[in-house]
């Protein structure tokens, strides 16, 4: 940690946010307090330049409502009184209360985080090791990813892909359900340097996004719809024989009933479905069939539908048709994170859970669990969460019941936080957390495939702890009532737990010290010549393991959970705001004043009929609630869709709701997901 000096000094560290690009940060430090954090130019995906929003990170960490101080409940549940205690006062009350339900009845505790910081220290190691000693039910980590995830390990065996890198030398660059000058702005940049060289950009995506429109084509289908496209695409290349026959042969499994489901959607039938000019399907095949190397980077946008899972596998098989991964411009990039190297299981110690099995709970279905309903799939009735990196009755689906459910006078609730967000409001103690510039933390990317380590910058602020020595701590007076919290992996330090991370693998703890990050060694291509880590090893288009899960084994379009109807005739897809991380950053003033207020932006038709102009508030309501917000007519919408952009705290909203008032908690063929873009309602115009 570096001593308060008047020299300024510059301390490198990591971005820990959700987002493919995990930046190097660059943090000058005077006087003990941080001046600016910049983008590390030495580190070559991020140079030099962060996002609007992390450039902003020392508002945030200065920002006047910082939670500072242990906070204890004084007035009735998510009423927001609190009183300060004393660390040692929560502490102690805490592992009491903890104690006297695990020994009753472990499950009916439940951790629930996600990837507030996506740091493996402050993420997934105290604070997992806590909760298997305890023997707490375990949590699904499903919200994001794990839809297409999971589909993607079906086909490719694993999380990996094309290089980031790489895309800057591809000559035809498909982005597929990704905005991503707002999401993976460093992608951006290598395919902005392909456009020069003459690539061609397309996008495929509902909303006229920031990236659509600087792109050469884009397909504004209908939401859930990306299989469909995807399969009358391999119709195309099929009928034109655009295929490269030979590395079929090889290297794919199943191409016989591929083919036969491909050939049952031509364009014709696809162009009805996703809503697109017939043509445009056409050509779009004729590029992908015809380029030589062509990437496609598809991102998480597209898996939050019912059949996201199996949209992830029709897309997922393009380019071993056309032998696209031959070149190490051309493939698929979804996820990287399957090259991370890291002794996980060394830091969360799954082995402390003894031969206890607890139960699993989905976090997507949040809402139900807390409610119990579904009652015995559930088993016991949750009588204390532990949330940390997360806020939940902001971002998960179907919130009048996450917010019922929290608001359970009989919950005894835990949030560990920056901000007094709306999970916040609702706990019984509310614990001040540091943020990525006051603690130690080794960070993995699911865009590129570096390494990076995140050195604290400054001194904790206030009486601010990091969740893992928060975790100590608490285990410190767990110890009090079982002896079992009093071993030395409970003792364990940050920076130890840094090491621990990366102790046995290909990376040199020396070198992340020395300049902050350390390349993962990798082959260019990564299935040039197969090797697909799947059971057969090929790329699997008839999946085994998926009819083990009674999901069909070769990817068909599947349609919405909630098709349009005459009550609830639009579409509704909340993807991110620009300016905003998820409901990080939704409370910092100048991000705030970029994204105005919670909108609704919906095509001007569709507007029209309903006398709607810009500006005008509106109820957006189906049968689980209504949201009260503006409309805008930016031209970004497609006609039968609309876009509440994400993802605001509720008590920010005009009603004291978000878009998730909406939303429900189905969830995806495949992973287990939320389908927070495969949701109907109606919207109306209010008055004033
Ligand atoms: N600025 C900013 N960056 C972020 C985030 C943020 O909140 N703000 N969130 C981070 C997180 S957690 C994640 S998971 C990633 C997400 O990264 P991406 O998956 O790239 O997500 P988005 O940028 O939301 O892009 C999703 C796009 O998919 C479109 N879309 C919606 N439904 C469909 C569909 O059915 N089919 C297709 N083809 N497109 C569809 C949306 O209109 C949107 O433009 O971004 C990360 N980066
Ligand atoms: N309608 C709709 N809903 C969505 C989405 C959508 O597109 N539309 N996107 C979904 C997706 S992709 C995701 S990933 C989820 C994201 O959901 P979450 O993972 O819950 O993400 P955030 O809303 O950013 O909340 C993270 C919280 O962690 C806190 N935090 C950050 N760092 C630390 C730390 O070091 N310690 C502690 N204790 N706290 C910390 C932050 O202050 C913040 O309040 O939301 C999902 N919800
Ligand atoms: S949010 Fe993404 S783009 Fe912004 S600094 Fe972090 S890693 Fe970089
Ligand atoms: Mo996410």
């Amino acid at each position: 940690m570096p001593t308060p000096t008047d020299t300024p000094a510059q301390v490198i560290g990591a971005c820990p946010h959700d987002c493919p690009d995990t930046c190097s940060l660059v943090t000058t430090v005077a006087g003990g307090t941080a001046i600016k954090v910049q983008g590390n130019p030495a580190h070559t995906h991020t140079g030099g330049v962060l996002c609007a929003k992390v450039s902003k990170y020392t508002e945030r960490t200065y920002h006047a409502e910082r939670v500072l101080q242990p906070l204890k409940r004084s007035g009735p549940k998510g009423s927001g009184r609190f009183v300060p205690v004393s660390w040692d006062e929560a502490l102690s009350d805490i592992a009491a209360r903890l104690h006297a339900i695990a020994r009753r009845e472990p499950e009916a505790v439940l951790p629930y985080s996600y990837a507030g910081t996506m740091g493996l220290v402050q993420g997934e190691s105290m604070d997992r090791r806590f909760f298997h000693q305890l023997g707490a039910s375990l949590l699904d980590r499903t919200i994001c990813a794990s839809a297409g995830g999971e589909a993607l390990a079906a086909t490719y065996g694993g999380k990996l892909g094309m290089r980031m890198e790489f895309f800057a030398e591809s000559r035809l660059i498909i982005i597929w359900g990704s905005n991503s000058i707002a999401s993976n702005l460093h992608f951006w940049r290598y395919a902005q340097e392909a456009k020069r060289n003459g690539a061609r950009l397309v996008c495929i995506d509902p909303r006229r996004s920031e990236t659509a429109e600087k792109c050469h084509e884009h397909l504004q289908l209908l939401p859930g719809t990306d299989a469909a496209l995807a399969l009358a695409l391999m119709h195309e290349l099929i009928a034109n024989d655009w295929l490269d026959h030979d590395y079929i042969a090889r290297h794919t499994l199943g191409w016989e009933p591929l083919r036969a489901r491909a050939l049952q959607w031509p364009p014709e039938r696809a162009a009805q479905v996703c809503g697109l000019p017939v043509e445009q399907i056409r050509q779009l095949a004729r590029d992908y069939g015809t380029t030589t190397p062509a990437a496609i980077r598809l991102n998480y946008g597209m898996q939050r539908v019912r059949g996201g899972g199996n949209a992830v596998r029709a897309i997922a098989c393009l380019p071993a048709l056309v032998g696209a991964w031959r070149h190490r411009a051309g493939g698929l990039l979804l996820s990287s994170s399957g090259a991370q190297p890291f002794a996980r299981a060394r830091l969360q110690m799954p082995q402390l859970l003894g031969d206890r099995r607890p139960r699993t709970i989905n976090m997507s279905t949040i809402g139900d669990a807390l409610l119990h309903e579904g009652g015995g799939r559930f088993g016991p009735r949750i009588e204390a969460i532990v949330v940390y990196n997360s806020n939940p009755v902001a971002v998960a689906p179907e919130s009048a019941k996450v917010a019922a459910g929290f608001a359970r006078e009989d919950l005894f609730t835990v949030v560990i936080e920056h901000f007094m967000t709306d999970t916040a409001d609702h706990a019984d103690y509310v614990l001040p957390a540091t943020t990525q510039l006051e603690h130690w933390d080794i960070h993995g990317s699911y865009g590129h495939t570096d390494v990076l380590l995140n050195r604290p910058a400054i001194a904790p602020r206030g009486q601010a702890r990091s969740n893992a020595a928060v975790f100590r701590a608490l285990a410190a007076h767990m110890a009090r009532h079982d002896a079992a919290f009093a071993a030395p992996h409970f003792q364990e330090s940050d920076e130890a737990l840094c090491r621990t991370a990366v102790a046995q693998t290909a990376i040199d703890f020396e070198e992340l010290l020395q300049q902050g990050f350390a390349r993962i060694p990798l082959p260019e291509a990564p299935f040039a010549d197969g090797g697909f880590a799947t059971p057969s090893g090929k790329c699997e288009f008839d999946s085994s393991a998926l009819a083990a899960l009674g999901v069909n084994t070769v990817p068909d379009h599947l349609p919405n959970h909630e098709p349009p109807t005459d009550r609830h005739p639009l579409a509704m897809i909340s993807p991110p705001a620009r300016n905003f991380l998820n409901s990080s950053f939704v409370n910092v003033a100048s991000l705030q004043r970029m994204e105005s207020r919670p909108l609704l932006e919906l095509h001007p038709d569709d507007a029209a009929a309903r006398g709607i102009a810009d500006g005008d508030r509106v109820r957006v309501f189906n049968d689980r609630g209504e949201h009260v917000c503006h409309a805008s007519l930016n031209g970004r919408a497609r006609k039968g869709v609309v876009v509440g952009l994400g993802i605001w705290w509720r008590k920010l909203g005009e009603n004291g709701t978000n878009v998730n008032q909406l939303t429900h908690q189905q969830l995806t063929d495949i992973g287990r997901g939320p389908c927070f873009y495969d949701c109907a309602v109606q919207v109306t115009r209010m008055a004033g």
